[in-house]
């Protein structure tokens, strides 16, 4: 500690109160944020999120630490906060790689959502892995294999690791967990019901964190987890759950910028005759011709001419 101040990583955060771990210590402080924090131009409604590095100031005994900086963010997860046109939300932040879990069936993730999560994580500069849980709820040569095998293909080819796992069986957690050792700050993302949670428990015995049925009437998962928390892995690095989401709203993007964020687009970009081609109906449009060719996923071209068309329209594209 230097002076009466010290760093630490926000853990957890509640809105009025944050856990702090210090860097030195590795205590873990309840604090309180101090006044005059909120920055010039910040239009999100929460100053410091899960992940963040800061400045505890700590006075008299019995009062808990200030929080009286907050260190400049490597990156972050900012959402659209629920109705808030300009508001927004920062679900996480100095993550080293996220992990997108994905299920086939109950509950079903799609193309169109993976690829928008990526798109994000793509701008933010975060490299993702693609997590396939409830593989125990895949046996061989059903239809739910083949799909999860032909999702495999698809991220594969355009260079995302994937993982096939369960938290059920513990396959794949061993990779996982070397994954996440190396990552350093770890995020885990997906629809509500994937198993976020479950698979956390699994990585850090002890933990018993809340978990839910996913409905059987709707295969929808229940909103089990509410806020985000972070957690120091055993055999290193730190795990963040977060809760489950909708859809994922595209913060601080430009449409015309979108096919720079699907990588095997933006690398055939220099092939196509307009060096600002947007591949839609331009001529001579390498892009497109790969994707009709097979060359590149058409799914994904697809799903990119989706977000592009819609992008003005609906507010949770924005
Ligand atoms: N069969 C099977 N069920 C699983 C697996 N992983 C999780 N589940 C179940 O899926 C349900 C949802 O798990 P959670 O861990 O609560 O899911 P979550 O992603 O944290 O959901 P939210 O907190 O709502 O976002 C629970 O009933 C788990 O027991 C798995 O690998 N196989
Ligand atoms: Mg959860
Ligand atoms: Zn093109």
């Amino acid at each position: 500690m230097e002076g009466n101040r010290s760093q630490g990583r926000v853990m957890r955060s509640t809105g009025s109160w944050y856990e702090v771990l210090d860097a030195v210590s590795n205590e873990v402080w309840s604090c309180r944020a101090g006044g005059r924090l909120r920055l010039k131009g910040d239009r999100s409604t929460n100053p410091f999120a899960v992940g963040d590095e800061v400045v505890m100031q700590h006075d008299g005994e019995g009062d808990p630490p200030l929080i009286v900086e907050r260190k400049d963010r490597k990156n972050a997860i900012v959402r659209r906060s629920v109705n808030l046109s300009k508001a927004t939300h920062v679900v996480a932040a100095n993550l080293d790689r996220a992990f997108l879990i994905a299920t086939v069936s109950a509950p079903d993730t799609s193309t169109g959502f993976i690829d928008r999560f990526l798109v994000t994580a793509e701008a933010y500069g975060i490299p993702t892995t693609l997590v396939f849980n409830k593989s125990d709820l895949c046996p061989p040569d059903s239809p739910e294999a083949e799909r999860v095998h032909e999702l495999e293909q698809i991220y594969e080819s355009v260079g995302y690791d994937c993982i096939r796992a369960s938290a059920k069986t513990g396959e794949g957690l061993d990779v996982l967990r070397q994954s996440m050792a190396q990552s350093g700050v770890n995020l885990l993302s997906g629809h509500s019901g994937v198993g976020k949670s479950t698979l956390i428990n699994r990585l850090m015995p002890g933990l018993d964190l809340k978990t839910g049925d996913v409905s059987a009437a709707h295969s929808k998962g229940k909103h089990t987890t509410t806020f985000a928390e972070m957690f120091m892995l055993p055999g290193g690095g730190f795990i963040i759950d977060t809760p489950g989401i909708k859809g994922f709203g595209l913060v601080e993007l430009e449409k015309e910028q979108l096919h720079h964020y699907f990588p095997e687009m933006f690398a055939r970009l220099p092939n196509c005759k307009f060096h600002n081609c947007l591949h839609r109906s331009e001529p001579h449009c390498a892009v497109r011709a790969a994707a009709e060719q097979n060359d590149i996923p058409y799914q994904r071209y697809e799903n990119y001419l989706d977000l592009y068309e819609n992008f003005d329209l609906d507010p949770n594209y924005r």
